[in-house]
């Protein structure tokens, strides 16, 4: 198989209280798993297979929709959980505060803008928080889309994601989706997203 579930670092109930153990775990096995699947079954016997993740996406437009959907779902959720942690949240330090601090006027304005490209992405999506080679800016994406994809509104690298699908949050939080997207601040690894934006 091309591509591969990745583990989490941490067990499915250590992100509580924010995200619950159950939601983790169904999200993990059931959804992430689906997409790594329907990924490999999507490029098989393809050239596909032999690129990276990466390079699949920067040219989505040309493959099909099953690869777009599977492709964006594989990649966007092991983003997702790597820049999770049960000792994440309050803010980002060095240089990413300071371009943060640069590009949207404080943390707090980056934070609002975050909060409403989340709360605002009609049904199924990802707000995100995207490297414009060395220039930050918040968007959103339908779906499994992201800012990899040629197809994006906004184009660029993501850095931090959040997933607003309601599998991502109903079990805890049902309709409540704000209440989910203030949770997430509390489990967000600054240090992994610092990686991201080296
Ligand atoms: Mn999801």
């Amino acid at each position: 198989m091309a591509f591969k579930l990745p583990d989490l670092s941490y067990d499915y109930n250590a992100l509580e209280p924010s995200i619950d153990a159950r939601t983790m775990e169904i999200h993990h096995t059931k959804h992430h798993t689906g997409y790594t699947n329907n990924l490999n079954n999507a490029i098989k016997d393809s050239a596909l297979e032999n690129l990276s993740i990466e390079y699949i996406l920067k040219d989505i437009s040309k493959y099909s929709v099953a690869v777009r959907n599977n492709g964006g779902g594989f990649f966007n959720h092991k983003l997702f959980w790597e820049i999770m942690s049960p000792n994440g949240g309050g803010k980002p330090k060095g240089d990413l505060l300071d371009n943060i601090n640069r590009d949207f006027g404080s943390f707090e304005t980056f934070k609002d803008l975050f909060n409403k490209a989340a709360t605002t992405r009609f049904g199924s999506g990802w707000a995100w928080l995207v490297n414009q080679n060395g220039k930050l800016v918040v968007s959103s994406t339908p779906n499994q889309d992201n800012p990899l994809m040629d197809v994006a509104e906004v184009k660029g690298t993501p850095i931090l994601g959040l997933d607003v699908w309601e599998h991502a949050y109903y079990l805890k939080y049902q309709n409540k989706r704000p209440e989910y997207i203030d949770a997430f601040w509390n489990v967000i690894d600054w240090d992994q997203v610092a990686k991201r934006f080296v």
